[in-house]
């Protein structure tokens, strides 16, 4: 029995700063996200044959997990699998978009500079709390934006995520407050580009 644990943060609580500072991340990461591991482990301890499948693979099968504990592997575990690729394509060193996958954006979206614009608009636009996605859907092969509400993740719909924006409140409220507009164009100079483009040629 395998149990989740919190992957290590790839650099420290202040590196994003100023864009995403220290307070904002060591809250969001060693409290919001180490709370959704611990209650998807507390989850599957009812179902522990379940500990030895990937978090990624539970949430692309909804149907298949036990109803008992479908809504928390859900929210909780989407909450998990979120928070991970959420830190993972963020850096404190700027980045350009290049190689492959800025050509699969601009074959998408017509250039860049689209592709931010409506990535931006989609995020301004969404109401609540929830998740923006840029994702490979599993049968085209087709880039997509696409839009979760609460933990929900596209994996669950047959779509593989390889960029995302979290637009909870507890993202950005310290620093931004009702400005979710300035943590959005703040953030866009965090992303990881040479990971999601790795993720893209996976
Ligand atoms: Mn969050």
């Amino acid at each position: 029995m395998k149990k989740h644990i919190l992957p290590k943060l790839p650099y420290s609580f202040d590196a994003l700063e100023p864009y995403m500072d220290a307070k904002t991340v060591e809250i969001h990461y060693s409290k919001h996200h180490q709370t959704y591991v611990d209650k998807l482990n507390l989850a599957l301890e009812k179902h522990p044959e379940l500990f030895d499948k990937k978090i990624e693979d539970l949430l692309a099968k909804l149907d298949k997990i036990p109803e008992d504990i479908r809504t928390p592997v859900r929210n909780v575990g989407g909450g998990h699998a979120n928070h991970t690729l959420f830190w993972e394509i963020l850096s404190s060193k700027k980045q350009n978009c290049h190689s492959k996958i800025l050509k699969a954006i601009e074959k998408t979206f017509g250039s860049f500079n689209d592709f931010k614009k409506q990535f931006t608009d989609k995020s301004l636009a969404f109401f609540g709390s929830g998740w923006v996605w840029l994702v490979v859907d599993s049968k085209t092969k087709k880039l997509e934006i696409v839009c979760t509400g609460n933990q929900d993740t596209p994996l669950s719909i047959g779509k593989r995520p390889i960029l995302v924006i979290d637009l909870w409140e507890h993202a950005y409220y310290l620093k931004y407050q009702n400005r979710r507009g300035e943590f959005i164009d703040a953030w866009w100079n965090l992303v990881n580009w040479n990971r999601v483009e790795e993720l893209f040629n996976n």
